[in-house]
């Protein structure tokens, strides 16, 4: 048996399909290929490998699972500063991810039948494993054992530079639900298949043309630079390693690790938009640390962070928009009024900056954020509503526009998730979640005399009755919400979710190319149709899909997976070109004109909500992780995890790690 398959990741690295896991090759037997003379030894070998891992795996089992003998190790060889945990930022206990296929954490009373429950799951998994293994070429096992030699070393190299950054031990523990498994359903595999080939197509074409660069453009096939970035490169990669990676796009995900490692670069003169960096270069490195266990995502991740930290330098702790990072100095968008910040920029730092104190023990960013939370729980709310404008210095709102669209958006998810996140604990920002949603029913939700539910805007107390493509991802926050609604609202939250995107939908619909505007309007005789020729385009945007993702996902109606694919047909048809995929500019004209720009975001979020539209439930289960603004998977931290289980795994992950090296063979990794 390679040590591969008992790797927590790309355990076999082999061809296509291979990262599927048992289900790639399992099914068919044992004849998939005819073994050769040299085959039989080595698979001798690696049989006589499995007896002898099944044995250390008993031993330790024994010593680690039993409750004294884990009591009295714990007491005698780890009693070391040096390898205890980090303590937790204020307010969380936190934990990574169980194991897939554990099922729900076992308590610590469990305690013996647990234990061998584990032992045995331990057991028959490396017994499958092996079966898998005797049907592998000698070639392919050789090939195995290197990739995995590979990883080894790379694993440690990994580790030392964390050690160097200053970020504590932290030993990785496979998520769950990071691979789904192969739809049973012919029809929607292969719909599945086809979003795959999307995301391939649009990597492909940004790796010939602009790799490296932030963006690429489709038409003129070069890179494109936004300024949100400043001189910061690379925004595709970085965005894109999460989606690469639950699509099993395992070449495409080794060469953007590779280029993270070598020229993923902060150290720059650049002013960049603290909202656009932190959602796509902080959330998509997290992610991708916690889908892959890959150390270089921390440290480029907390290395980030750190950089973000002086945008708080104001009088309030309100953050600034922008900030040089290399200078430190910060200000805000020149026409935003009054010098305020942007409630939906600073409202958008709360999942990632919790989870950059989890991975660094620094308490320092989930303090910032923290302090966010408390300027504004002090502040008047007109009618209960947030105004999008704040000013750091005065703490005081500035214009009172509110919008639950672009500018307010992502303020209103990030507290539901907040929430979500912390295990159900953080109830403040449940509270503040479900009072927003209480005012936003009462003063922006309207109903058209054609029946269709929108979110109007507010300003100072007049409705604008328009909708941003921006609010549609209102649909999936609010039924994503519904399980934890007061008093009994549930049902009301999810029919209101599915309301949302029914208009959505119709905003698509009423378009001749079946792609929505950027903003659709309840006036003048029309209904959710842009009537303004500068609203009309579309920028390869996601909230209607990811609407449809979260509704289809909470209620399993057809129609969410039909719109979908109406979305699918409508981006090959007009947003495919020859260099990628482009934004539109008129979606009401017969003609199409590109904008030349594929956005990042068209591979981080609009391709992976699709993807995830068309797979099984059981890849990144919402019960295990949620989502960043810019659809990058964080997961949830557990409250009954708290440091003493922690504290136990180090303990027992350091010793594994001494004593169970096989030279050759890889590090076998027993939990
Ligand atoms: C993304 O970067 C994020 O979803 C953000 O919250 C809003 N806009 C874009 C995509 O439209």
């Amino acid at each position: 048996m390679p040590a591969a398959s008992l790797l927590p990741l790309f355990g076999s690295a082999a061809g296509p399909g291979a990262l599927g896991g048992p289900a790639g090759g399992g099914a068919g037997g044992g004849g998939r290929k005819a073994a050769g003379p040299g085959a039989f030894r080595l698979t001798e070998k690696f049989v006589l490998l499995l007896v002898f891992s099944a044995f250390i795996t008993l031993c330790f089992g024994a010593i680690f699972f039993l409750p004294d003998s884990s009591k009295l190790l714990s007491g005698v060889f780890f009693h070391s500063a040096a390898l205890q945990p980090p303590p937790p930022p204020p307010g969380f206990q936190p934990r990574a991810p169980p194991q897939p296929g554990a099922g729900p954490a076992m308590p610590e009373e469990a305690g013996g039948a647990g234990s061998l429950e584990r032992i045995r799951a331990d057991h028959e998994r490396a017994l499958r494993e092996a079966k898998e293994t005797l049907q592998k070429l000698p070639e392919e096992i050789r090939r195995d054992i290197r990739q995995d030699k590979e990883k080894l070393l790379q694993d440690a190299r990994g580790r030392k530079e964390a050690a160097a950054a200053g970020l504590p031990q932290r030993p990785f523990r496979q998520p769950v639900g990071a691979v789904g498994r192969e739809p049973a359903d012919l029809a929607v595999r292969q719909r599945r298949d086809k979003i795959k080939e999307m995301m391939k197509y649009a990597w492909d074409n940004y790796k010939r043309y602009a790799w490296g660069l932030n963006e690429l453009k489709p038409i003129s096939k070069q890179g494109h630079s936004s300024n949100l970035f400043g001189n910061i490169q690379g925004a595709t990669i970085v965005d894109a390693l999460d989606t690469l990676f639950i699509m099993e796009m395992k070449e495409e995900f080794k060469e953007a690790k590779e280029w993270v490692e070598k020229n993923l670069d902060f150290n720059v003169n650049a002013e960049i938009s603290v909202f656009e960096v932190n959602i796509r270069f902080v959330g998509g490195l997290l992610s991708a640390y916690y889908l892959s266990g890959e150390e270089i995502f921390r440290k480029k991740a907390v290395e980030l962070g750190e950089k973000l930290l002086p945008a708080f330098n104001t009088p309030t702790g309100i953050p600034w928009a922008l900030l040089n990072i290399k200078s430190g100095i910060g200000r805000n968008w020149p026409w935003a009024s009054g010098g305020s910040s942007i409630l939906a920029e600073f409202g958008t730092l709360h999942l990632e900056f919790v989870h950059l104190s989890h991975l660094s023990g620094n308490p320092v960013f989930a303090e910032k954020v923290m302090n966010i939370r408390k300027v504004l729980s002090r502040l008047d709310k007109p009618e209960g509503l947030y105004p999008n404008y704040l000013n750091p210095s005065s703490g005081q709102w500035g214009q009172h526009h509110v919008s639950i669209g672009g500018l307010g958006d992502s303020f209103y998810e990030y507290l539901l998730k907040a929430w979500l996140m912390s295990d159900k604990t953080d109830e403040e920002g449940k509270k503040m979640y479900y009072d927003a949603v209480q005012a936003i029913e009462t003063h922006l939700i309207r109903k058209s005399s054609g029946g269709l539910t929108y979110i109007a805007e507010w300003k100072g107390g007049l409705l604008e009755h328009k909708m941003g493509h921006l609010t549609c991802f209102a649909g999936g926050m609010f039924a994503l919400g519904a399980d934890g609604a007061p008093s009994d609202k549930t049902g009301h939250h999810i029919e209101l979710g599915a309301e949302i995107a029914r208009t959505c939908h119709e905003s698509y619909d009423r378009t001749s190319m079946k792609l929505g505007p950027e903003a659709f309007r309840f006036d003048g005789g029309v209904e959710a149709i842009a009537t303004r020729q500068n609203e009309k385009y579309y920028i390869l945007r996601p909230e209607v899909i990811e609407t449809y993702m979260y509704m289809w996902r909470l209620t399993h109606d057809p129609k969410y997976r039909q719109w979908a694919w109406e979305a699918v047909e409508a981006l090959e048809k007009h947003c495919r070109v020859d260099g990628g995929y482009s934004g539109i500019r008129d979606v009401y004209s017969n003609h199409e004109s590109h904008d030349d720009v594929q956005q990042s975001f068209f591979l981080s979020e609009t391709l992976k909500y699709l993807y995830l539209l068309f797979s099984d439930d059981d890849l990144l289960p919402f019960e295990h992780w949620v989502f960043n603004t810019e659809a990058h998977p964080f997961p949830i931290l557990r409250k009954e995890d708290g440091s003493k289980e922690e504290k136990k795994n180090r303990s027992s992950f350091n010793l594994l790690h001494s004593l169970c090296f096989f030279p050759g063979l890889g590090r076998v990794i027993l939990f």
